[in-house]
């Protein structure tokens, strides 16, 4: 497979206006019969040739303005249908045939338990009919669906229903139609036996919006959530950002194979069932708080997206890291702000950074790419929300909003560029923007080394900051960013933030500066105290920052920093020196010493005042063995879990009462609600439990199994749950599993949640369970839900996975070779663990190649060959 390359574009040679399609339903023989309007565009020669894509198609017939085509008219390939000559403007008709329950990739027009459903972005239409299939052309939509009476009662498309009707032979039809110009990868259907909850919403200007939740029947009792987030999410895109709802109805639907979390196509908005069913007593308010965001990111598309949409592929972080940023602010003022910040930012460091240290490394605008599918990527989504973050910091909140909606008027109905959004932007600010552009070509995360001086005498403080960007492939050598330093200095006496002054300037206590160069030295003058930095605050910048801060600055730190990121950042800091010391303590065979000071910090946090339940949770929280991994040179699998479990039960030992305090306090009769006193309640609670029993007291077991016994609410059964079956104790963990197993042997999102606990534990018989689950009848390959709650689950069991026979990375190419014919985009993103090979030890370093070149051996889809290509590159 061959590249495609961001300087290669070109507009499209010709247009489609206008976009009739007939859907005649049939599991193995669908028929598509389309009618484009298209016109050739002015730039070009009337000799241009008529190129449009289609793959996995039966071509019926095809006709321009009504003259049927013969064979000697076009050429045909596996990709391509090209016609020579055309007029200037026509109308082409083509008919094919398609075959929706033999499609296992789930892109296109496929068949989910029964019925159908679309998935187009990025390149999906192409497998529903011969279409330009490309986001530079929009066209307005009239779709009529034909399916059966009985089996599919319910006919779904986008925009609004114009005309519906009996045919013969128990069939039926709708028409539906988009007045909104889109490019087809938003273009939708849905047809099967759905069944709807409604309600509705009045835009800021009085119009009447009928919103609509399709699920199949069992499901109708899981759907209020999703509702109240959309509406919720509607009127904080009206408050913020002042954009409102621009159809009369807006659908989601709820489907159970599915690639992603969710796609926004317009009006009809599609979803994965995991990222919109909830129940108190099915999902955690782990899912809870995703569903919420998954609802508003897609809703936030309808503008960011949808009526401004992308040019090419390339420029698919202009929406995703728009969106992304927009629907982590609607979280944040739904919920705890800070806990928000921290929970993305921990997610962040320890995956993204991966990324962006791995084989795969790309810009958040890549500048080529084999398949587009392969870049749905955290540097898509996640740096490029960071790097919107940072704009909007940079600008101003005022002068960011009259860039977004500079930006939303004046490419209203168009597909355009990262250089649009940020040159309104700059429009508005008047900042000079053309260095921040480097943030969006240059791959691979920058490193900041900060090192500070005070000057009693002159009562100044001195910080020098230096910048540096490690090569990443295709990309050897990096230029300056410019990164913004939010900071405050802390005064070591007062314990309070400093006045800031800096070359005659006062900037207040909390200010940002603003690194450019490789190196620079900011001299902060009438320092009255000798201050610890407080540096990068909410993490004012995607990068790793380095300052040799001792033990006891941190631990001032994380009482005094008036920023609550940056508290948690020091108690995150301090684990990991104490971490540190025990990886190597126990690589070398020497006796574990647990680090006292951070018992103390543990100690003061559980006993102070609680300011915020949610933020303590996390402070309780210790660095992920992923995290850990992640600062390591080289990863030792076994140290890093060994030390971390060392730090869990030497923490319950020393504060067991403590502990034991904090879970009593913050248990609760209450009926559920998914609301952030409650939440931040459970997790305080929870996080409690799980010290309790990393030591497996009798007093912490029997808590655990009455909360499981109580069956209150998902969260707290699933928690209860984790740590039985997590225990070394057997007869703590087969009961549990096997009451919860039968139980809920009916729904296969709890089931998800029964494969993923057992198959994260860390004993070692963890391989052969997952072997066996493989075989249990709630597990499907073909089901993208399964797969990641089994196998991606089981890739993330660090202990087990990362096995020193190897057959654990055995155990995932062989899913991985299987997924490869069967779904190329998933089994692709399945073999990310394999590709960061060279983070390990040799021994693995070679267990893991041997099987990246074994799945190479295979015929490869474009998804796969992409991924180990670059792997073994
Ligand atoms: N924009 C949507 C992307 C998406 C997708 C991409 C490739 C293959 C399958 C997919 N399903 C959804 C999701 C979003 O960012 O909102
Ligand atoms: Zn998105």
């Amino acid at each position: 497979p061959q590249p495609v390359y961001l300087s290669d574009y070109q507009p499209p040679a010709y247009r489609v206006t206008h976009t009739e399609l007939t859907f005649d339903l049939d599991p193995a023989a669908t028929r598509v019969k389309a009618r484009l309007l298209m016109e050739r565009n002015d730039e070009v020669s009337d000799q241009t040739p008529l190129v449009l894509n289609g793959e996995h198609l039966a071509l019926i017939s095809l006709a321009i303005d009504g003259t049927p085509l013969t064979d000697a008219d076009y050429q045909l390939n596996e990709k391509n249908l090209c016609i020579p000559k055309v007029p200037a403007s026509f109308s082409l008709e083509s008919e094919v045939e398609i075959a929706p329950s033999t499609n296992t990739a789930l892109e296109g027009l496929y068949q989910s338990s029964g019925m159908y459903c679309t998935q187009c972005e990025a390149e999906g239409f192409r497998r529903i009919t011969f279409y330009p299939d490309r986001p530079d052309v929009m066209a307005t939509f009239t779709v009529t669906v034909i399916g059966d009476q009985e089996s599919e009662p319910v006919l779904l498309a986008n925009g609004n229903p114009v005309d519906s009707g009996k045919l013969e032979n128990g069939r039926h039809f709708a028409t539906w139609e988009d007045p909104h110009p889109k490019p087809c990868y938003l273009f939708a259907l849905v047809a099967g036996n759905l069944h709807k909850v409604e309600d509705r919403f009045s835009t800021m200007s009085g119009r009447n919006v009928t919103l609509q939740i399709w699920v199949e029947k069992d499901n109708l009792d899981k759907t209020e959530h999703a509702m109240a987030s959309l509406k919720r999410s509607m009127a904080w895109d009206e408050q913020t950002y002042g954009r409102e709802y621009d159809l009369d109805l807006f659908m989601i639907v709820a489907v159970s194979d599915f690639n992603m979390g969710a796609m926004e196509n317009k009006g009809l908005n599609i979803f994965n069932s995991a990222a919109v069913l909830t129940h108190p007593h099915t999902a955690t308010d782990a899912t809870f708080q995703n569903v919420e965001g998954i609802v508003a990111h897609e809703y936030f598309h309808n503008w960011s997206g949808n009526r401004v949409t992308c040019r090419d592929w390339f420029q698919l972080s202009l929406k995703e890291g728009f969106t992304v940023f927009r629907d982590q602010c609607f979280s944040a003022d739904t919920n705890s702000a800070p806990v928000k910040r921290i929970q993305d930012v921990s997610f962040f460091r320890t995956a993204q950074f991966a990324e962006d240290a791995g084989p795969t490394a790309h810009p958040v605008r890549p500048d080529h790419f084999i398949e587009i599918t392969n870049f749905y990527t955290l540097t898509i989504y996640e740096k490029g929300a960071e790097v919107v973050r940072m704009l909007c910091n940079l600008v101003g909140w005022d002068n960011f909003r009259r860039g977004a909606d500079q930006y939303f008027e004046r490419f209203d109905g168009q597909a355009v560029t990262i250089e649009d959004f940020v040159g309104c932007m700059a429009d508005t600010s008047g900042e000079d923007l053309s260095q921040f552009m480097r943030w969006y070509a240059q791959a691979g995360t920058p490193e900041i080394d900060a090192h500070g001086e005070y000057d009693y005498v002159k009562s100044e403080y001195h910080l020098t900051l230096r910048q540096r960007t490690p090569a990443t492939p295709g990309q050897t050598t990096k230029q300056p960013l410019h990164i913004p330093v939010r900071m405050g200095l802390v005064g070591t006496k007062s314990g309070q933030d400093l006045a800031l002054t800096l070359e005659g300037e006062t900037l207040g206590k909390d200010a940002v500066i603003n690194l450019r160069d490789n190196e620079q030295t900011f001299v902060f003058t009438e320092v009255a105290e000798a201050p610890v930095p407080s540096l990068l605050r909410d993490f004012s910048a995607p990068v790793k920052l380095h300052f040799p801060y001792s033990r006891e600055e941190l631990a001032f730190l994380l009482t005094h920093d008036s920023d609550g990121f940056n508290r948690w950042d020091a108690g995150q800091r301090l684990a990991m020196l104490a971490l540190d010391d025990l990886i190597a303590a126990h690589r070398n065979g020497v006796e574990k010493v647990m680090d006292a000071r951070v018992i103390e910090a543990f100690r003061i946090l559980l006993t102070g005042p609680v300011s915020d339940k949610a933020v303590l949770a996390e402070m309780l929280t210790l660095p992920s063995e992923a995290y850990i991994a992640e600062q390591q040179p080289i990863v030792d699998v076994d140290a890093i879990h060994a030390a971390r479990e060392f730090v869990r039960q030497s923490l319950a030992l020393a504060l067991r009462d403590e502990f034991a305090a904090t879970f009593e306090a913050n248990r609760s009769d209450e009926p559920y609600a998914p609301t952030p006193e409650q939440i931040a309640q459970r997790s305080l609670k929870n996080i409690a439990l799980s010290y309790l029993m990393s030591i497996e007291e009798e007093q912490a077991i029997a808590f655990c199994q009455a909360q499981f016994a109580a069956d209150h609410n998902m969260t707290d059964v699933r928690h209860a749950l984790t740590l039985l079956v997590h225990s070394d104790r057997d007869d703590l963990s087969s009961p549990a599993l096997k009451a919860f197993g039968e139980k809920w042997a009916h729904d296969p999102l709890v089931m998800d949640q029964w494969f993923t606990i057992q198959v994260t534990r860390p004993q070692s018989d963890v391989l052969e369970r997952v072997q066996f689950l493989m075989q249990h009848p709630a597990f499907s390959i073909k089901n993208p839900n399964k797969v990641r709650a089994l196998i991606g689950a089981f890739a993330q069991n660090r202990v087990n996975f990362h096995r020193l026979d190897g057959q654990g990375y055995a155990l995932l190419a062989d899913v991985v070779i299987e997924l490869n014919r069967l779904n190329p985009e998933i089994a692709a993103r399945l073999i990310t663990p394999l590709t960061r090979w060279q983070r390990f030890d040799e021994t693995r370093q070679s267990l893991m190649r041997t099987q990246l070149e074994r799945i190479k051996q295979e015929p490869l889809s474009s998804n796969v060959y992409e991924v180990v290509e670059k792997a073994l590159a």
